[in-house]
């Protein structure tokens, strides 16, 4: 199936534990980005991180298409939480991803729609099956919701319930939206994961500093582990 699979991260430390795992990595520089080329038992992949945000990672979700024809796309990083029941560590795959700062409500439209867009992109149903078997063969709890992107770091208690009401979401991050729309204008299969860093809240910054090594180490791991259970 996947001839040559993309994995992205948004910043260097959601990417680190997978270069360190790759074997015969070469750089490539375009766009004023570094493209990591390279194998991981076996199978080609390309590995980078965008820089923060929705604009830089549609940038570097097509480039890995267009430029480097990936023909699968696999985001690791990691989100601050909404639901309760996800804690610091936890992982979540995205069924659907929403812009929650996409507003032309003034115009009687819903947030994150936009005419001829959707408010909700769906990830590839494949490749969400082949995360619950890892997740099972390796005893770990996985919840799978709709994840909510947008141009802001979410440290306020009152804006998290809003995106969490609003979207029914489970979790928001920067970037999941972003590579929703390219992927899906393109029609490459694609797949969000994400580990807990934080809840989004007061003690955000605080705890997101404390957490993003250990909790993009998470996401990494499962990722790779996914790659090995896609079909060549
Ligand atoms: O890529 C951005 C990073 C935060 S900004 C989105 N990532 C991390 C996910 C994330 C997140 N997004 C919005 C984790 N927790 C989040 C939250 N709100 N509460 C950043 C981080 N460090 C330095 C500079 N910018």
């Amino acid at each position: 199936m996947g001839s040559k699979i993309a994995i992205m991260g948004a910043m260097p430390e959601e990417i680190e534990p997978l270069l360190a795992k790759l074997d015969n990595v070469s750089e490539d520089i375009y766009a004023a980005n570094t493209y990591y080329e390279g194998s991981y038992n076996g199978q080609e992949v390309v590995v980078a991180y965008s820089k923060i945000g929705k604009v830089f990672a549609t940038l570097t979700a097509t480039i890995l298409i267009e430029r480097f024809k990936c023909d699968m796309l696999l985001f690791s990083g990691v989100a601050g939480a909404i639901s309760d029941e996800l804690k610091v560590g936890d992982l979540i795959i995205a069924d659907g991803l929403c812009q929650h700062d996409l507003d032309i409500t003034a115009f009687g439209h819903p947030h994150g729609y936009v005419p001829e867009g959707e408010v909700c992109i769906p990830t590839d149903v494949n490749l969400r099956n082949i995360a619950k078997k890892v997740a099972n063969e390796k005893k770990l709890t996985l919840k799978e919701g709709v994840i909510a992107t947008g141009d802001q770091f979410v440290a306020n208690e009152e804006r998290k319930n809003w995106i969490g009401t609003t979207f029914k979401a489970d979790a928001l991050e920067m970037e999941g939206a972003s590579v929703a729309v390219v992927c899906s204008a393109l029609n490459i299969p694609f797949f969000i994961l994400r580990a807990i860093s934080d809840s989004a809240d007061m003690d955000a910054g605080f705890d997101f500093d404390a957490f993003l090594k250990s909790s993009a180490q998470i996401s990494a791991d499962f990722i790779l582990s996914m790659v090995d259970n896609i079909e060549r």
